[in-house]
């Protein structure tokens, strides 16, 4: 009874209690042998009973399954015991002894950090005391800065593991590597394969700011306890640097880029530095958010005039000071002139001009800017998803080595589905990154699954044909079409305060997709999905194909139930959860009329080259084929046509049929992806099965919600009955119009 009490008690801070042994190990034990850590030996200080683990505890003996219950903290370094013996036994021999080969072959923090996560994940896995040493080898050929080789192979009559790369790092890499192959059942007994990352500098972007709120987090609040930094520093900033280091990010934006100045005072450059010191072992270096206004509000001045000398002064100061603080500072990351940001026009510079001054200032330290192409204004008359073309592609080989372009995925807003941006295909002479946005704000916030990694699949593989066919935005991005020496993605980070970091369990999915493809960015999310599945939820195979059917089908779900066949931003106001195709707004660009475009005759934006022409800004190939009603992907159909009513649908049904189907069909698929949870019952464990299985019915009256709202509403301009097989509505369009949710998570305007 005792130990089932213990148990319990320790339940909540299970992975707190394993990176409590693994920091005390990677800070204080250079020994190449390592003590046995892990999952099953929690400390026993942590392991005194409280009286709530007491009550729990009781309910234990009467609800045994909740033994196994998990609260999703360890993310999918869950490390389990493998129970499958044939494969036990196939493992075991393998892993003689683990070496860690590196040119200068000493230990460090990093290192360290490998041979702690080695130990706890094959004493969790397979109850092995890992013998791992550390010795000096020749650098690593063609496994550059951040790659990693692991080779299977005889040495002093042991079988052996050798993890080698040329800097530490990439041994940390590699540890992470051989226990994903552990997790997800894959031989090691004859390794012999290197990897190398595609981009260099793998960001999370974080909308944090600095009271703590998160601009579109969904997940509880910030990790980064401002107030109590420098002295207090959470354990949790391990726990997500080790998470980050296991998926191969390599850089984390601390801040909004709807950015507070205050953050590059010394007051914050300590906290930043207390972060910066916490990552720096996992490989992990930290970026601001610049406010380009800053040299006026924390600095006396009277300009921030990018050509202004005094200006261009105080910010090679501020990056001086920076770095003191923070040696491997990385870079800014700026949003200028755009939502009210301030930026270069007030002084009628361009955004190069801005650019170029703040990476003047970084360049002597080797750190980077990141300048974002997200810029769009009221009082422009032309079409909003031009207008970051028609600003940023004039500008091209006008900006400096160490500027970065961050463009998003598409040239809207982060939508269920749009076309990739344009600007990919445009600026041959810019150093280009993609961003793209892991929290889902226009996908159901934290509460509808809507795994991404098709989504951003569908991006990476876009061909832009700038350099002829194959020109994908991959390898824009990656450096290689054009021969780059620097490469970024960032990602906006759907992490938070949140016990399971990501609000809804299998969003976890999406922190961990973004990372892999960030690393290799010719993966499959499908690959991924499985991957992911099997780390998450254990190997037996009917799990992980159910729950990969689940995760790959969800994105096309919540398009189908929420913006068809290329519609898009027709969301509620400010939130943006829910429907709100009737939206207007006193900025027409804001506005969901805008975009939908619906009247008497038809349905969607006129884009082609008889209307704002956004077909022009991509190559001649793609702009031929989506500028022809009839050549069009149906699933960009309404993004780039106003079609009419009763066009003919490749299905032979009209459009207003094919709509209300899609709409129906999203919330069927809801439906589906219910049944397929519920089989799981009793497979996986009762605490995330629940959770998710509650989210997925809420889910599914909001997707009834989505179909009811936005056909009611078009029906108004359509002017037809709904179709056979489409449920009939349950309320009234006005009922749905007068919806007002408040409180909603993320949104900034209701705090
Ligand atoms: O879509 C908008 C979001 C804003 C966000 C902005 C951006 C951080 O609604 O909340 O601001 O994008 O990307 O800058």
């Amino acid at each position: 009874m005792n130990l089932l009490l213990i148990h319990f008690a320790m339940r909540a801070s299970a992975w707190s209690d394993v990176s409590a042994a693994l920091r005390r190990d990677s800070l204080a034990d250079d020994r190449p042998n390592l003590l046995r850590v892990g999952c099953a030996k929690p400390s026993r200080r942590k392991a005194a009973p409280t009286i709530a683990g007491i009550v729990c505890g009781l309910l234990l003996l009467v609800w045994p399954v909740a033994l196994h219950a998990e609260d999703g903290y360890r993310l999918w370094l869950r490390y389990e015991r493998i129970g499958d013996e044939k494969l036990l036994a196939a493992y075991l021999p393998a892993l003689g002894q683990i070496v860690l080969s590196t040119p200068a072959g000493t230990d460090s923090a990093t290192l360290a950090a490998a041979r702690t996560e080695l130990a706890a994940g094959l004493d969790g896995m397979l109850g092995l005391k890992a013998v791992v040493i550390v010795v000096a080898g020749a650098p690593a050929s063609a496994v550059g800065e951040e790659g990693y080789s692991l080779q299977t192979t005889p040495r002093d009559g042991r079988r052996t593991i050798v993890i080698s790369a040329s800097r530490d790092i990439g041994v940390l890499y590699g540890a992470f590597a051989l226990l994903r192959l552990i997790q997800t059942g894959e031989p090691v007994d004859k390794l012999n394969l290197t990897s190398v990352p595609k981009i260099q500098r793998r960001m999370l972007d974080h909308w944090d700011n600095l009271n703590g709120f998160i601009e579109r987090g969904y997940a509880g609040f910030s990790l980064w306890q401002w107030f109590q930094l420098p002295e207090y520093r959470d354990p949790r900033y391990r726990d997500y640097a080790r998470a980050m280091a296991s998926i191969g990010l390599n850089g984390t934006v601390l801040t909004n880029v709807n950015a507070n100045a205050l953050v590059l005072t010394p007051a914050y450059l300590e906290k930043v530095a207390a972060l910066a010191e916490e990552f720096r072992p996992y490989g992990i270096r930290v970026y601001l958010t610049a406010r380009f206004s800053a040299p006026i509000e924390i600095g006396g001045l009277k300009t921030a005039d990018p050509l202004d000398p005094a200006v261009a002064a105080w910010w090679r100061k501020k990056a001086d000071e920076i770095y003191s603080y923070v040696p491997d500072f990385g870079g800014f990351v700026v949003k200028a002139n755009s939502e009210g940001q301030p930026g270069p026009h007030e002084y009628g510079r361009t955004h190069a001009e801005g650019a170029n001054m703040l990476a003047d200032a970084l360049e002597p330290h080797g750190g980077i800017l990141m300048w974002r192409a997200f810029v769009y204004a009221a009082d422009n008359e032309t079409d909003r998803v031009n207008q970051a073309y028609k600003q940023f592609t004039v500008l091209d080989g006008q900006f400096r080595d160490n500027v970065v372009v961050q463009i998003k995925n598409g040239p809207l807003d982060f939508m269920p589905r749009e076309p990739f941006h344009p600007l990919f295909g445009a600026m041959p002479h810019t150093r280009l990154a993609l961003e793209l946005q892991i929290t889902q704000e226009y996908l159901g916030l934290s509460v509808h699954l809507a795994y991404l990694g098709p989504l951003w699949q569908e991006v990476l593989d876009s061909d832009t044909f700038a350099q002829g066919p194959g020109s994908t935005v991959a390898r824009v991005i990656d450096g290689r079409l054009y021969e780059r020496d620097l490469s970024v993605i960032a990602g906006v980070a759907n992490t938070g305060s949140d016990r399971n970091w990501t609000g809804h369990p299998l969003a976890q999915a999406n922190w961990y997709t973004f990372g892999r493809l960030a690393w290799d960015n010719t993966l499959s999310a499908e690959v991924v999905a499985r991957e992911w599945t099997q780390m998450t939820f254990g190997r037996a195979p009917a799990t992980v194909a159910t729950v990969a059917k689940i995760l790959l089908g969800s994105r096309e779900t919540v398009v189908n139930y929420s913006m068809p066949l290329g519609l898009h931003h027709i969301m509620a106001e400010g939130h943006h959860y829910g429907p709100g195709p009737w939206v207007h707004h006193e900025r027409p660009d804001w506005s969901s009329s805008y975009y939908h475009q619906a009247d008497e005759i038809g349905l969607g934006a006129n884009r082609g080259a008889k209307g704002s022409n956004a077909t022009g800004t991509y190559a001649k190939e793609l702009a031929a084929r989506w500028d022809d009603i009839e050549t069009c992907p149906e699933n960009l159909l309404l993004w780039f046509h106003h079609v009419p009513w009763d066009h003919r649908m490749k299905s032979g049904r009209i459009l207003w049929d094919e709509l209300c189907l899609r709409y129906q069909q999203g919330v069927d698929e809801v439906r589906t992806i219910q049944r397929d949870w519920d089989s799981l019952a009793g497979k996986i464990d009762a605490e995330r099965y629940a959770h998710v299985q509650a989210l997925l019915r809420r889910q599914e009256s909001d997707a009834c919600d989505w179909r009811e709202a936005c056909l009611l509403y078009f029906q108004t301009f359509a002017k037809r009955p709904l179709p056979a097989g489409v449920e009939a509505p349950a309320h009234d369009l006005a009922y749905y119009e007068a919806v007002k949710l408040r409180y909603v998570p993320g949104h900034p305007g209701d705090y």
